[in-house]
């Protein structure tokens, strides 16, 4: 399976349906009122974290996202359909990034949590909904919201209590097999491990979550090996147990991988220094472990160091032991504080006028919903730039060339006022 950290996607949330205009009919009953329904109300996009996933893979196939739209509303009061949410599913440690604004939309980081990202439009009233003592039958009936698009940007980083780092083939993946029950792939080649695997351990009913990361080697802050990408995915643990192959089986010196990690960890980011670290000094059961062993606390008497053996399942008690203790006195992790976005609605540009039979001027079409969603009839200065726009987007003139005059009525959506020279 390919690892896949980082991706771009546009999504969007369905559109509110348009409200219904209709009159009731029914044999021997002469004027029916209004009845035509509500429209619905569009999809919410909701990102949801599946801990069954560990890639955003899937996100460099399918780019655009889109909820569904909300149903029209319809005769007999009948109101349209809600649309279903979009729920789409990313690993745990996905954060949702806003691509114009760079905020974080959405973080994550625990297993089955949801985040509504973007609202569904608000669905459209029926004609039914306009009826008033003195307009008894309204044509007018409200258009459903138009939602926009975005571009978002997602970014895996992994989220784990305790990460595993150290050299290829140290032994770092058979660790997290013997303390969890994930199964990663064992082999005594470099690079086994491609991503990092997940798994709970637990020590005297405690349990927390064990990161193992792919083995780094010298130049991975540049980027040599897989390294780059995998020292993000540290970035949100707690704490690290570096692993070292003690027994020196490839013809390394313990000492010396110690120091090359750490120096990759540095050069990366500083902040990585500062992870809490305790060192498993792994493959006690082979050769010369025990003279590399005796060397190693020699030169870093101050180091925590854990003899283990994977191999042979030793050692481990006193390792989880300590980092239970160790976590204890950690924050938790690090979260990203989420932002709301300001969703925008969409208007399809244009405005129709109709004259009813009451002699009632109808203005529709997206410059009026427009107008109608931007403006606060209870503030006059909102007001007052309500009446410039209906000057400047043509829409008095229209009027006044359809035979508008003083005192006739003009309608627009729910409200009406009379026409004014
Ligand atoms: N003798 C002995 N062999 C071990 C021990 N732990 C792991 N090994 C062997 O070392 C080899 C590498 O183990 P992995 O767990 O795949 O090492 P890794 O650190 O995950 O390696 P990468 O994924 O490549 O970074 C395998 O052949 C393991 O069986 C141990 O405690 N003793
Ligand atoms: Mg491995």
């Amino acid at each position: 399976m390919q690892f896949v950290d980082h991706a771009k996607i546009v999504m969007k949330a369905g559109n509110g349906g348009d409200g219904h205009a209709s009159f009731h009919r029914e044999k021997y009953v002469a004027q029916g009122g209004p009845d035509g329904g509500d429209g619905g109300r569009g999809g919410d996009v909701v990102f949801f974290a599946d801990p069954h996933l560990s890639t955003l893979l899937d996100f460099k196939f399918q780019r655009f996202y889109r909820a569904e739209n909300g149903a029209p509303g319809q005769a007999a009061l009948s109101s349209g359909k809600n649309g279903k949410p979009l729920i789409i599913h990313v690993p745990i440690g996905t954060i949702v990034r806003d691509v114009e604004s760079g905020a974080i939309l959405a973080d994550l980081s625990e297993g089955g949590k949801e985040r509504v990202v973007l609202h569904g439009g608000r669905g459209g009233k029926g004609n039914a909904k306009f009826a008033t003592s003195t307009r008894q039958a309204p044509r007018f009936a409200q258009p459903g919201q138009k939602t926009l698009e975005y571009e978002v940007e997602l970014e895996l980083k992994s989220i784990a209590d305790v990460g595993l780092v150290g050299l290829p083939s140290v032994g770092k993946s058979t660790i997290l097999s013997v303390l969890t029950a994930a199964k990663p792939k064992i082999a005594a080649y470099h690079f086994t491990t491609l991503s990092p695997n997940l798994g709970v351990a637990s020590r005297h009913n405690r349990s927390f979550v064990l990161a193992d990361i792919p083995g780094l080697i010298e130049g991975a802050a540049e980027g040599a090996g897989l390294g780059h990408d995998f020292l993000r995915h540290i970035e949100r643990t707690r704490m690290l147990v570096h692993v070292l192959d003690i027994s020196g089986s490839e013809m390394r010196d313990p000492i010396e991988d110690y120091e090359k990690i750490n120096d990759e960890l540095k050069k990366f980011s500083p902040l990585l220094t500062e992870i809490p670290q305790l060192v498993a000094a792994n493959k006690t059961d082979l050769p010369e472990a025990e003279e590399n062993l005796a060397r190693f606390k020699e030169e870093y008497p101050n180091v925590e160091v854990f003899p283990v053996s994977a191999a042979t399942v030793q050692g481990f008690e006193a390792l989880l032991d300590r980092v239970v203790q160790v976590l204890d006195t950690l924050p938790p992790v690090l979260r990203y504080e989420e932002t709301d976005l300001v969703e925008g609605s969409a208007y399809e540009p244009g405005f129709h006028i109709t004259r009813g039979d009451d002699g009632v001027f109808e203005v529709t079409g997206g410059d009026v919903e427009k107008l109608l969603d931007t403006t606060d009839p209870d503030d006059e200065i909102s007001m007052r730039r309500f009446q410039q726009l209906l000057v400047k987007n043509g829409i008095i003139s229209a009027l006044r060339e359809m035979g508008a005059k003083d005192g006739d009525g003009i309608r627009l959506g729910e409200w009406e006022f009379d026409f004014m020279e």
